[in-house]
C-alpha cells in the first residue's frame, strides 16, 4: 500500500524524522537494510555471560569496545570500507554514545548553515526533553573506573582548564573538561531506538520494516514515485508513494550518497560506475534525466590522533579484552545483570575536554580530547605495565578547513575517494600544537608517562607517520551538503535540488562538524528537518 513518506534508514536521523512525521498523522514506512539490535527490538546477539537475560551486545554500554574486536562483526556495513552501522538504529546502536547537546555555534551561518537553521534551540530542547543526556549512566548514580578522570584532570588543571557539567553549558567549549556524557538510559543503550522509535511504533500509521535494502529511488524526471528494494515479496521490489508523497533518505553519509548515485543523481563519474554495473545500470533513468549535483564532495571527518599513557593509579580494565567473552570480572557481571549498574553500565570514555586554538591563518579551531582506560595500539620502546595504560584521543573539531570526497567503486562499495584529514596546513599545525601541549603537561603529573609516542619519536614525526585510516573518527558528514543552489545537494528544506519530492535527513547534509561527537547535532537537526518538511506545501 502506498504511503505519504518512505524513510530509508533507521539511524539517528531516520528514526527521529519518522517519529515526528507519523506524529503529524502522515503514513510513514521506515525501511532499514539491517536486522534488530537491542533486546527490546528483538535482537538476540548476546555475550555468553548474558544468556538468560534479554540484554544483547547492543544494550550493554560496557561492551562498546568489543565492537572493534569481535570476529562476528555482522553489524558493520560490509559494502562500505569505513565503519558504518547496518542494523536497526544505525551508528546509534554501535557507537560510543557520547552525546553532546549542540551549541549555538554548531548551527551558525559561520558553520555553513542557512540562516533559517540558526534558531536550533526549540529543536534541541525537544530533543533534550525526549532524550536527556547523562554523565552518570550507572543506575545507582555512582561513577566507576574513574582513575583516568582523576589523572587527566591533574594534567588539565595546571593548564587552566575548568571542570563543568558539559551539557549544562553547551556554548562553553574553551578550556573546559568534565565527565563524559551519553544517551544511555537506565544503564542500557537508549538513544532514538529506545525513545522516538517506540512512540512511532505505537501508531497505526507507522510501519518499520527490517532487512530491506533500498537500491534506488524510482523517478520520472524530478518526480519520485517510490523506491526499488531487494524485497522479492513485492512486485519488482517496488514500494510506492501516495500522490503528493515523499521519499526521505536517512541512510547515512555513505549510504544516502550511494542511493543518489544509483538513482542517477550526482557527479557523472559516479553515475557512470553505476551504469557499468549489471544489476544497477539498467535501473538508472536515461542520461537525459541525470541530475548533476556535488554528491560526495565537501565531506569532513575529525582528524584524530591517539596518545597513550600509563599511570600507577589507572586500571586499564584489561583493555576491555575480556568483556564480551569470557566476560568481565564476575562481580562486575553479576552487578550489571542484577541492576544495570557498575562498570558495564558505561562505555569506555571517562573524561572529555575542549580548548580553542589559534592558528596561523587566523581561524580558530577547537581541540577535543576524549580520555579512556586502555588503548587501541601501542608502539613504544619503553617497558610498560599494560594494566595501567590509558588513551587520550585528540580530535580537531569546529573550524577545520580540510575537506575530502567520498563515493563508490566499480563494485558500488562506499569508500573515501579523497581523504579529508589534515589536508589544510593550518589544520595540521593546530592539531600538532594541541598534541604538544598535552604532552608538555605530562611531566607535571607524578607517575604519568607517555608511552606512545615514546621519547625517541617527536610529536611531528608521530603525526607525519600516522596511518591515515586510523585518523578516521567515524564522524563523516557533508556528502549531501545543505546550502545554496549551484553549490549544495539539498536546499534549506533538505530537499534534493532539481527534484520535487526527494529529501535527505542524516549526517550527510551537515555542512561542518560541530564541537563534539556529532550524533547529538544530527538528532537536533532531524527534529528541525521534520518541522521544515511538514511545513513545506506539497507541490507535486
Ligand atoms: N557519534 C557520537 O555522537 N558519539 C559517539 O560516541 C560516536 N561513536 C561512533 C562510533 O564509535 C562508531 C564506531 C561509529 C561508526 C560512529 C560513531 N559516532 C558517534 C557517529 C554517529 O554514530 C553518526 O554520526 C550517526 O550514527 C549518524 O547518523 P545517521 O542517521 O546519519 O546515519 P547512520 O549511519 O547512523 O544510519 C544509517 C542507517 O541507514 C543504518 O541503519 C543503515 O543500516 C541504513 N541504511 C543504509 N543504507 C541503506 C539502504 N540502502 N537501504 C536501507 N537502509 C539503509
Ligand atoms: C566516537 O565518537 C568515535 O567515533 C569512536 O571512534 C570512539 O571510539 C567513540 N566515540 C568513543 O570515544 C573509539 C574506540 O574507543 C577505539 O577503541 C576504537 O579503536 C576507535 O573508536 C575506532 O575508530
Amino acid at each position: 500500500t502506498p504511503v505519504d513518506y518512505i524513510i530509508v534508514g533507521s539511524g539517528p536521523g531516520g528514526i527521529i524524522t519518522a517519529d515526528r512525521l507519523s506524529q503529524a498523522n502522515k503514513s510513514v514506512l521506515l525501511l532499514e537494510r539491517g536486522g534488530p539490535s537491542t533486546g527490546q527490538t528483538g535482537g538476540t546477539y548476546q555475550a555468553p555471560w548474558l544468556v538468560g537475560t534479554n540484554l544483547t551486545k547492543f544494550d550493554v554500554p560496557g561492551l562498546f569496545e568489543s565492537m572493534f574486536t569481535d570476529p562476528n562483526d555482522f553489524w558493520w556495513c560490509k559494502d562500505i570500507t569505513v565503519f558504518a552501522g547496518c542494523l536497526l538504529g544505525g551508528g546509534g546502536s554501535v557507537n560510543g554514545a557520547l552525546y553532546w547537546l549542540p551549541a549555538d555555534q554548531d548551527f551558525a551561518t559561520t558553520a555553513g548553515w542557512p540562516q533559517e537553521w540558526t534558531n536550533h534551540q526549540p529543536y534541541t530542547n525537544a530533543l533534550k526533553a525526549r532524550l536527556p543526556p547523562t554523565d552518570a549512566p550507572s543506575t545507582d548514580g555512582k561513577r566507576y573506573l574513574e582513575q583516568v578522570f582523576d589523572v587527566v584532570a591533574q594534567l588539565l588543571i595546571p593548564q587552566g582548564f575548568r571542570n563543568v557539567t558539559i551539557n549544562n553549558v553547551p556554548d562553553d567549549k574553551d578550556h573546559i573538561y568534565g565527565y563524559s556524557a551519553y544517551d544511555f538510559i537506565k544503564g542500557k543503550r537508549g538513544g532514538p531506538v529506545a525513545t522516538y522509535l517506540q512512540t512511532a511504533l505505537a501508531r497505526k500509521n507507522f510501519k518499520l520494516q527490517l532487512n530491506t535494502n533500498v537500491w534506488n529511488v524510482v523517478r520520472n524526471g524530478s518526480q519520485i514515485t517510490g523506491v526499488k528494494t531487494n524485497d522479492t515479496t513485492v512486485k519488482d521490489g517496488f514500494y510506492p508513494l501516495n500522490p503528493g508523497g515523499r521519499v526521505i533518505l536517512s541512510a547515512g553519509t555513505y549510504g544516502s550518497a550511494r542511493i543518489l548515485f544509483r538513482s542517477g543523481i550526482g557527479p557523472t563519474d559516479m553515475i557512470n560506475l553505476v551504469q557499468g554495473d549489471p544489476v544497477a545500470g539498467p535501473l538508472l533513468p536515461p542520461s537525459s534525466q541525470w541530475i548533476n549535483l556535488p554528491v560526495g564532495y565537501n565531506v569532513s571527518d575529525n582528524p584524530s590522533i591517539n596518545l597513550v599513557f600509563t599511570h600507577p593509579s589507572v586500571n586499564s580494565y584489561d583493555n576491555w579484552a575480556d568483556v564480551f567473552t569470557p566476560g568481565p570480572p564476575p562481580a562486575d557481571a553479576a552487578q550489571y545483570i542484577a541492576s544495570q549498574s557498575g562498570i558495564m553500565a558505561q562505555a569506555s570514555p571517562r573524561l572529555n575536554f575542549w580548548q580553542a586554538m589559534g592558528a596561523t591563518d587566523g581561524v580558530t579551531r577547537w581541540l577535543q580530547g576524549t580520555a579512556r582506560p586502555g588503548a587501541a595500539s601501542v608502539t613504544t620502546n619503553y617497558t610498560y605495565n599494560a594494566t595501567q595504560m590509558f588513551t587520550i584521543t585528540a580530535y580537531l573539531s569546529s573550524g577545520i578547513k580540510s575537506r575530502g570526497r567520498i563515493g563508490i567503486n566499480a563494485a558500488l562499495n562506499g569508500l573515501p575517494l579523497v581523504n579529508p584529514w589534515l589536508v589544510d596546513p593550518a589544520d595540521k599545525s593546530t592539531l600538532i600544537a594541541g598534541l604538544k601541549q598535552i604532552a608538555g603537561g605530562v611531566s607535571l603529573v607524578p607517575g604519568m608517562t607517555m608511552i606512545t609516542p615514546d621519547n625517541t619519536t617527536t610529536i611531528d614525526a608521530y603525526v607525519n607517520s600516522y596511518d591515515p585510516s586510523t585518523m578516521d573518527s567515524n564522524h563523516w558528514v557533508g556528502s549531501n551538503i545543505i546550502g545554496p543552489a549551484g553549490q549544495a545537494v539539498v536546499d534549506v528544506n533538505t530537499k534534493v535540488y532539481n527534484t520535487n519530492n526527494l529529501f535527505v535527513v542524516d549526517a550527510s547534509i551537515v555542512p561542518t562538524l560541530p564541537f563534539g561527537n556529532p550524533h547529538g547535532l544530527v538528532m537536533s537537526m532531524a527534529e528541525q528537518a521534520a518541522a521544515k518538511i511538514l511545513a513545506l506545501p506539497v507541490t507535486n
